[in-house]
């Protein structure tokens, strides 16, 4: 198969996978090829086809994998992104059917939303901080499209970092009064502690996540843009989701985020 083929065959049938609920082997050992720079070509290719199909618009971006307790979950040593669609937003208060999931994962991340774009190669934490209109504390759901959650990175940046849905906490703050490094976290479910966790456990500032992102998307002529939210990456391990579940994130200085989820 020539290249562009693979990028599509991958793309669809990872489109497939989400519509259908049925997860896939992953594409590396059948697509050695597939290195990290084709696998963003095939993210891109599978965001392109859910703009189209769902009729739905890029919001922002993700990281993945920022955390030591990521990387060791997941077996990976580099950070990786995704792009965040509007479909995607969840709202605090909405019970949320895990209907739609293969086998959904829960993780507490700050939020970020920028008011200027942030475009490398060269941008560093400070850069972050100033085009930062607001931090707000954020719950992404992951979905791997893989069976068991089992992939390499290359697989996951095709299925766009498993990305699934985002929940972002009401309440806005300017990023200038907390120092994010030190900023602690408190993850519970259905009321006990099941991860406790600092900014600094998102490779070691959390707008050092969002810097990589800039000067990784650079190499491939993007930028974030004004207005877009970016999640900086999991301050803990991912939490399985079970049904009658009650999720909170609670962030030293603004506020907590909750999600509950049903049949
Ligand atoms: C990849 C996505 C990880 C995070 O915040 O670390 C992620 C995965 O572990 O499935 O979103
Ligand atoms: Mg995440």
């Amino acid at each position: 198969m020539i290249k562009t083929d693979v990028i599509d065959q991958i793309a669809f049938e990872l489109y497939e996978a989400e519509k259908q609920k049925k997860s896939v082997n992953k594409f590396v050992d059948a697509y050695p090829e597939m290195d990290e720079a084709f696998a963003y070509q095939i993210q891109e290719r599978l965001i392109e086809m859910k703009c189209k199909e769902e009729k739905t618009q890029r919001v922002g971006r993700k990281l993945g994998l920022t955390s030591k307790a990521k990387q060791v979950m997941m077996g990976v040593h580099e950070p990786s992104y995704g792009v965040l669609l509007e479909n995607m937003q969840l709202f605090e208060g909405e019970r949320i059917s895990l209907a739609p999931f293969i086998h959904a994962k829960v993780e507490p991340e700050i939020a970020f939303i920028f008011n200027r774009e942030v475009k490398g190669p060269h941008v560093t934490v400070a850069d972050v901080l100033a085009a930062t209109e607001y931090i707000a504390p954020a719950l992404e759901i992951i979905d791997s499209r893989f069976q068991g959650f089992k992939f390499t990175l290359s697989d996951a940046v095709a299925d766009n970092s498993s990305s699934s849905r985002y929940i972002i906490g009401e309440r806005f703050y300017s990023p200038e009064n907390f120092d994010l490094k030190l900023m602690g976290m408190v993850f519970k479910q259905n009321g006990e502690v099941v991860a406790t966790g600092a900014g600094a456990a998102v490779m070691g500032h959390p707008a050092r996540a969002i810097a990589w992102l800039a000067n990784r998307l650079y190499k491939v002529g993007q930028s974030i843009q004004p207005g877009e939210v970016v999640l900086s990456g999991s301050l803990s391990a991912a939490i399985k989701i079970e049904a009658g579940d009650h999720f909170s994130a609670s962030f030293d200085g603004i506020g907590s985020v909750e999600a509950i989820f049903t049949e």
